[in-house]
């Protein structure tokens, strides 16, 4: 309940009347300091934040402290909620942080998938009708295929036989890896079960404020840095301190990418909105694809016309991925559910950039981790 989507999601959960009990083991704000850098944006201690949310809504929040790899813990938990939905986002999220070396590989996946079968262990023995909305990445299906990317599953026709099978996944790093082990555990616990779940294959996020996020001290986290941040909010914190926008390589790399405010939307439909029992749903959850030089000319367009001069520099490319590439995703689903954008991508640029600009001394104070560059392969031995 402290991460990025976590935080923003229960106050809108929490504003709307439902009860929440958010779990926490504070492993993201550790890991933006061991990667040398913090939130943009200020946020409190969870303590303070406790204390807002429990004079709007008294004991409709409840918020426990933990680590859901430990079985006895997330078993504890479910076992005194007894939620009817459960909304899992408690993973390493970073692909650069699940690059840097070995360590952080396994901690990556181990963290993941083990955390994961917790929760699906811990639906089964306390809750078993409970609708688990698991928190995956369009990144799962992979940019190397060259085909169009329906949601989830696709029908074959294979030496004369006719099947439905899972959508291929061809993940590119050891982050978006752990994503499909999830997948594939959470497939089976539908099927072995009968336990129900949607699946999001969600694409990049971006933006500071909700429809909750009405003041500065309700802020969410705001990663820049070169591991917690991703591609829209780096370049909009680039962009207020005068740091020449960070695309790598040639910047064909296209995405699918959310505001903030409709991940939220987005998540709450599906609650609202859950699968049968047994049933393993997946849904692609972006707005509109872009590659990464488009939004940073957009950012530069916008900048501008602020008055923040904003450069654009194709850096070297520290990641192993295309460059230029066919993308073309289905994202139906949420449509049909009734998700409707809330803003123009330009016009959420416009807000961030505002946002930011206030704080633009917290961003200069931790300029170096802007880029550090982990390169992806750099340790690979030659094998001769
Ligand atoms: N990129 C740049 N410049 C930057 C940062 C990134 O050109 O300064 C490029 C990357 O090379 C990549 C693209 O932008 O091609 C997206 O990178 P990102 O860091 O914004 O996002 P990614 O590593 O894919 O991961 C993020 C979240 C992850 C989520 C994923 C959704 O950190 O948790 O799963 O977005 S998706 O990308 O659809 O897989």
């Amino acid at each position: 309940m402290d991460g990025y989507i976590g935080w923003s999601l229960a106050l809108h959960q929490l504003a709307i009347g439902n009860e929440v009990c958010g779990i926490d083991n504070f492993s993201r704000r550790k890991h933006v300091e061991e990667v040398g850098s913090w939130s943009a944006l200020p946020i409190l201690p969870i303590e303070k934040r406790l204390e807002i949310l429990k004079k709007k809504y008294g004991n409709k929040i409840t918020f426990i402290e933990g680590d859901i790899t430990d079985p006895q813990f997330t078993n504890d938990v479910f076992k005194k909620f007894i939620p009817d939905a459960v909304v899992h986002l408690a993973e390493q999220p970073s692909a650069p942080f699940s690059m840097i070396d070995q360590e952080h590989t396994t901690y990556t996946q181990s963290n993941n998938v083990i955390g994961t079968l917790n929760v699906i262990h811990a639906i089964k023995n306390y809750t078993p009708k409970a609708h688990l909305v698991k928190l995956g990445t369009m990144g799962e299906y992979g940019y190397d295929h060259g085909l169009e990317i329906s949601e989830g599953f696709m029908e074959v026709e294979f030496r004369g036989k006719k099947a439905t099978i899972p959508f291929p996944r061809l993940a590119g790093s050891w982050y978006h890896w752990s994503k499909v082990h999830d997948s594939n555990n959470i497939m089976f616990a539908c099927k072995l079960w009968g336990i129900r779940s949607t699946d999001i294959m969600q694409g990049v996020v971006y933006g500071t404020r909700t429809n909750e996020i009405t003041d500065e001290e309700l802020f969410t986290r705001y990663d820049f840095d070169e591991v917690f941040g991703t591609a829209i909010n780096r370049y909009c914190a680039q962009a207020v301190i005068g740091y020449p926008l960070t695309v790598y390589g040639k910047g064909g790399q296209t995405r699918g990418f959310l505001a903030l405010v409709d991940s939220i939307q987005c998540i709450s439909l599906l609650l609202d909105n859950p699968p049968e029992d047994g049933e393993y749903r997946v849904v692609n959850q972006f707005d509109e694809q872009y590659s990464v030089s488009d939004l940073a000319e957009r950012v530069q367009a916008i900048g501008n016309k602020k008055g923040f001069n904003v450069e654009i520099n194709h850096i070297e490319n520290p990641r192993v991925e295309k460059e230029e590439h066919y993308y073309k995703a289905d994202h139906e689903q949420l449509k049909n559910l009734g998700f409707k954008a809330t803003r123009h991508i330009d016009d959420e640029i416009k807000i961030m950039l505002d946002d930011l600009v206030k704080n633009k001394k917290r961003i200069i104070e931790k300029k170096d981790a802007i880029v550090q560059v982990i390169k992806w392969r750099e340790k690979v031995k030659e094998n001769k």
